[in-house]
């Protein structure tokens, strides 16, 4: 092969050199920070930082700005990739917004970026303050970037939130390419060539590194397994809840290079690169979405309905800090991430929106009260981009969901007359979970859905779903069987509604009965009421 058409490593140096690492440093390769005795004052000052940020501050602050993380790990394949110089990689801005973020792992993100990105391609480092109260983070901080001269600090004038913030680093951009980050990441070698080589091949192509995780804890680097086959992807649930899970399975037998992009239903949404004319083209984002929560889901339904494409490339790999929840307060508390969530309902769902309001009866409210704002522009825009519909997306980019009916053929609480009881599950530990069984209960209820395909789905988790063994009197709440390519619901799952209201199980052939105040299938009667059942 002609090694002359590809970039020397050379051409791809980045614009500082790391300083000499001790590799007995805290957390030096991307290791945990080591435990050790504290005193009170320490003790004291690693609380304080966790109530600030939500992950350990102590900890962060005392690793070095510079740290390497060892050894690359990545596959083979990515080690070998080469790019090539014609047509060449574009330049790119690397947009990071930050709220009160501390100072080390801010200029950690930083420095990481500057010691990695070829310094041909990187035009600028734009560091967006979203109106931080943090002295810190004021003059300090000016003061500190001067010297680093690539690095640029913009301010919101007021606290918007981190759409707003992007734009307004969007606007002062240089680059071809924008690079979205968050301001508590560190980047492994090599991240940015495969996603800015990738927008060369397809310059309708968002696409996000795989996230490592930077533990909150101990602020060690999940680094990459060669070894490690299963990839992950974005999903999204009916609440419009972002979420990850396993590619699936024939996807991850056919892939044969690991420099081959994953096609991701939605992205994460912090880290990502994307040619900056396309991004103006199809729509930047929803300017009115303010603060945090959404403008992902927003943005991966707009990409693909719209003919993009959003991807994960597995060459490019990134840390970032994932914590276990919200460091800031919102003003209005998280009306507002409710209220970003229905104006991308109210855009991009078309009638599925009425799924996700019944799983999320404040964003039903606000659906209701019409309090989500003014949308008219964005609809406009997916007019004027001839964008498919919902539909299209559910079938071509996410056919493995579980797509609910619009609306079910009976939705309600489910009142058993004889005992006036309803059927009510609790959530076990705070998530939906199976119960093997469950009693009827007179002071409260939940919302099931009679759904086209028969079952009994419980409307605010919508995976599960009333389930009755066979040979088993007590029924339970398990996970529902149908879901995305599976067309057909289990018998033990049916339950045929007659005119008598009986819920008849095809499975058993038995109803849907209260005795003794549990919920158990017996013999169909038909002058029961203690099987008869309500939807109200
Ligand atoms: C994830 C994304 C994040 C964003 C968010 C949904 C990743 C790794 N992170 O949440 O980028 O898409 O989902 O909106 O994909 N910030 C502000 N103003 C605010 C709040 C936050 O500037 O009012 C900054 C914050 O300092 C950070 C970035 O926005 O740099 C993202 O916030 P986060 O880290 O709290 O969000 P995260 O990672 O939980
Ligand atoms: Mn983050």
């Amino acid at each position: 092969m002609n090694r002359a058409g590809f970039y020397t490593e050379e051409e791809l140096k980045p614009h500082l050199q790391r300083p000499p690492q001790d590799p007995g440093a805290p957390g030096a390769g991307g290791k945990p920070f080591g435990k050790r005795r504290l005193s009170p004052e320490e003790r004291k000052e690693k609380i304080d930082g966790f109530n600030k940020t939500q992950f350990n501050q102590f900890a962060s602050d005392r690793i070095s700005l510079h740290r390497d993380l060892g050894e690359d790990t990545r596959h083979p394949d990515c080690l070998k990739q080469r790019f090539q110089r014609c047509p060449g990689l574009p330049t790119t801005s690397v947009i990071i917004v930050f709220y009160n973020e501390a100072w080390s792992t801010l200029l950690r993100t930083v420095y990481s970026v500057l010691h990695s990105a070829p310094a041909a391609l990187l035009t600028e480092i734009l560091l967006v303050d979203d109106a931080s109260t943090e002295d810190h983070l004021k003059t300090r901080l000016d003061d500190f970037v001067r010297q680093l001269n690539i690095v640029r600090v913009l301010r919101q004038p007021e606290r918007k939130g981190l759409i707003t913030a992007r734009l307004m680093g969007v606007q002062a951009a240089q680059g071809e390419v924008l690079t979205f980050m968050d301001s508590h990441c560190e980047c492994f070698p090599g991240w940015l060539e495969p996603l800015l080589a990738r927008i060369v091949e397809r310059p309708a192509a968002v696409v996000s590194p795989r996230i490592s995780t930077i533990d909150h804890n101990d602020l060690k680097l999940k680094k990459p397994d060669p070894n490690w086959l299963y990839h992950v992807r974005g999903n999204f649930n009916w609440k419009l809840q972002f979420g990850w899970e396993l590619i699936p399975e024939e996807e991850r037998k056919e892939r044969t290079n690991e420099t081959h992009p994953i096609r991701t239903p939605t992205f994460a949404g912090g880290l990502f690169s994307i040619s900056k004319s396309y991004f103006q083209h199809i729509g930047t984002y929803d300017e009115q979405m303010e603060f945090w929560g959404g403008e992902n889901l927003e943005m991966s339904f707009r990409v693909w309905q719209c003919g993009g494409q959003i991807e994960i490339i597995p060459c490019s790999v990134v840390g970032h800090i994932f914590r276990l929840k919200n460091p800031h307060s919102f003003p209005r508390g998280n009306t507002m991430i409710t209220r970003n969530l229905v104006r991308l309902a109210e855009v991009w769902m078309d009638d599925y929106k009425f799924a996700f309001y019944r799983s999320r009866r404040q964003a039903n409210l606000t659906f209701l009260q019409n309090s989500y704002g003014d949308v008219s522009e964005r609809r406009k825009l997916r007019k004027r981009l001839k964008c498919q519909n919902f539909s299209w997306y559910l079938r071509n980019i996410y056919p493995e969901a579980y797509v609910p009916d619009i609306r079910p053929v009976k939705y309600g609480k489910l009142l058993n007359v004889a005992w006036k009881c309803y059927l009510y599950v609790k959530k076990t530990k705070n998530k939906w979970k199976p119960v093997p069984e469950f009693k009827c209960n007179t002071a409260a209820a939940q919302y099931f859905e009679y759904t086209s395909r028969k079952e009994l789905r419980l409307s605010i988790s919508n995976l599960l779903c009333l389930h009755a063994t066979r040979g088993r009197a007590r029924v339970s709440l398990d996970f529902c069987r149908l879901k995305g390519r599976v067309t057909a619901a289990a018998p033990e799952q049916v339950w045929i509604y007659t005119e008598n209201n009986k819920l008849k199980n095809t499975s058993s052939g038995k109803c849907l009965t209260v005795s003794q105040g549990t919920v158990i299938v017996a013999a169909c009667k038909s002058n029961q009421v203690n099987q008869t059942w309500d939807f109200l």
